[in-house]
């Protein structure tokens, strides 16, 4: 087959559950061919021997590498796997698929007709096939597809929507529940879908998971399900259409979506991607792309949106006590080996001491009206633990992150307070009502558990305490950020 030749089928079925038969042939058509587009479904009087059941019928056209010989046999063993038997020519039937042009060839073999003789007069046909193709010409006729139907004309058929034929004349969702008590988050988790955000540049892809929740009343049971999914199938088209600026925004308008379509006091929308990052290597000055994760979540009531923005990045930590044991150890090595004690300080003054290390995560989150770009944000994470990590080291790189680190040795205690330090240093402009969140979890390589510290609050909580004021009586919460100016 050339790529060039469009491949057209008709599918009909009169007998059984026929929206289910079309649907199963076509699933079956995908285990051996790309279904490029199909039809609408159509309910149709039955053309040639009229006492019959009405028909479903529809078209798709196809691509494929098999010919049309090997084509209509597979579409002979479709028929038959789905239980197609023949007792009379016309006879009603489950499934019927007919080959009507595979390109402009005209074939005329026994049993392999093509174009297919009798679709110029079959409505059932043409019209299905005008939706998809107006513009394919009938290689021998002549006339375009669009002109085709135009002559034949739609009488006998109804173009129907696919339905599942239940009544749904209760919605469980809005009935009262049992025990009334409302609920914070409901909603859905790890939505896995494709983003597009786009730098002032050329859109580029990102794999995200996202969360959706609602809030609960005390007298509604479950969130719009429905609704939901509707947001929820809308939402797959738009993403992928759909260019944000960056991640908070996306998760701002979907907040909102999700609050308008819920109809709920307070919607939250969390994303996670998977950023590309170009670096340097710090002493070999090599160009590396390196993934980092960035954070939007976005909070809205329907009317109003606020945004955190964030990143989690992940670097190294040496930790500060098991380097104060190695010290002590190596002092008293110095003295039995006939150093004074002066001389012992001052060699472990030079040099570096062992001790153990790991990997570390920082998360830094971020609510401002202002905006934060979060790749800023990645520096300054990764500038408070005991040194940044690399994808791909050259020697002397590995030599300065393992210097680096045992240089700054940090206990995640003090990674959170470097973040909150490094920030507000440098975004000394930002009002005090900015939110932040800094969080560390080492991944202990002399333990099993991680180790964790996390501080929440407002930048004017944390410079007070900066500059030496008193323990902030509370620390506001994200939470709280997130729903303030509207409840
Ligand atoms: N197929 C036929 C004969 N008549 N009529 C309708 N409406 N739809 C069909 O698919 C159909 C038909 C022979 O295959
Ligand atoms: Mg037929
Ligand atoms: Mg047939």
């Amino acid at each position: 087959m050339s790529k060039t030749e469009r491949i057209f089928l008709s599918l009909g079925a009169n007998l059984g559950d026929r929206q289910g038969n079309l649907l199963q042939a076509l699933q079956y058509l995908s285990a051996r061919a790309l279904v490029r587009q199909v039809s609408s479904f159509y309910e149709t009087d039955p053309v040639g021997y009229d006492d019959q059941p009405r028909f479903l019928n529809a078209v798709c056209e196809i691509e494929t590498d098999l010919e049309p010989r090997t084509l209509l046999e597979f579409l002979l063993a479709i028929e038959k796997r789905m239980g197609r038997l023949r007792p009379f020519r016309n006879a009603p039937r489950p499934i019927d698929i007919d080959l009507l042009f595979y390109g402009d060839r005209v074939i005329d073999e026994p049993d392999l007709n093509v174009p297919h003789p009798r679709l110029q007069e079959r409505g059932f046909v043409l019209i299905p096939m005008a939706e998809i193709a107006p513009d394919f010409r009938h290689p021998v006729d002549g006339r375009t597809l669009a002109e085709l139907a135009a002559s034949v004309g739609s009488a006998g058929v109804d173009r129907v929507e696919r339905s599942l034929r239940f009544r749904l004349d209760r919605d469980v969702q809005q009935e009262c529940p049992l025990v009334t008590t409302s609920l914070s988050r409901v909603g859905v988790t790890n939505l896995e879908r494709i983003i597009r955000v786009t730098d002032g540049g050329k859109p580029t892809l990102f794999s995200a998971v996202i969360d959706l929740f609602a809030d609960l009343g005390p007298d509604q049971s479950g969130v719009h399900m429905s609704r939901f999914s509707d947001a929820l199938e809308e939402l797959t088209e738009q993403l992928s259409l759909e260019v944000s600026p960056d991640i908070e925004s996306l998760a701002e308008r979907l907040a909102l979506d999700v609050a308008r379509s819920q109809q709920t006091r307070y919607a939250q929308v969390r994303i996670r991607a998977r950023y590309p990052l170009q670096r340097t290597t710090p002493i070999s000055g090599k160009a590396v792309e390196e993934l980092s994760t960035f954070v939007g979540i976005a909070a809205s009531d329907g009317r109003r949106v606020r945004h955190v923005v964030g990143v989690e990045v992940d670097g190294l930590t040496v930790c500060p006590c098991a380097q104060d044991l190695m010290k002590t150890y190596q002092r008293q090595l110095l003295l039995d080996g006939g150093f004074t004690a002066d001389q012992a300080d001052r060699v472990l003054d030079l040099l570096p001491v062992a001790s153990h290390n790991q990997r570390g995560r920082g998360t830094l989150l971020v609510g401002a009206e202002e905006r934060i770009r979060a790749e800023h944000l990645v520096s300054i994470v990764e500038a408070s633990m005991s040194s940044e990590v690399y994808e791909l080291l050259k020697r002397p790189d590995e030599f300065f992150v393992v210097n680096k680190a045992h240089r700054n040795p940090r206990f995640v205690e003090d990674v959170v307070r470097e973040m909150l330090h490094n920030f507000c240093l440098v975004y000394a402009d930002l009002p005090e009502d900015v939110f932040i969140l800094a969080r560390q979890e080492n991944l202990e390589s002399i333990h099993r558990h991680n180790a964790f510290a996390e501080r929440q609050g407002s930048l004017g909580e944390i410079r007070r305490e900066l500059q030496g004021g008193a323990r902030a009586s509370r620390h506001r919460t994200m939470e709280e950020w997130l729903r303030e100016g509207w409840s």
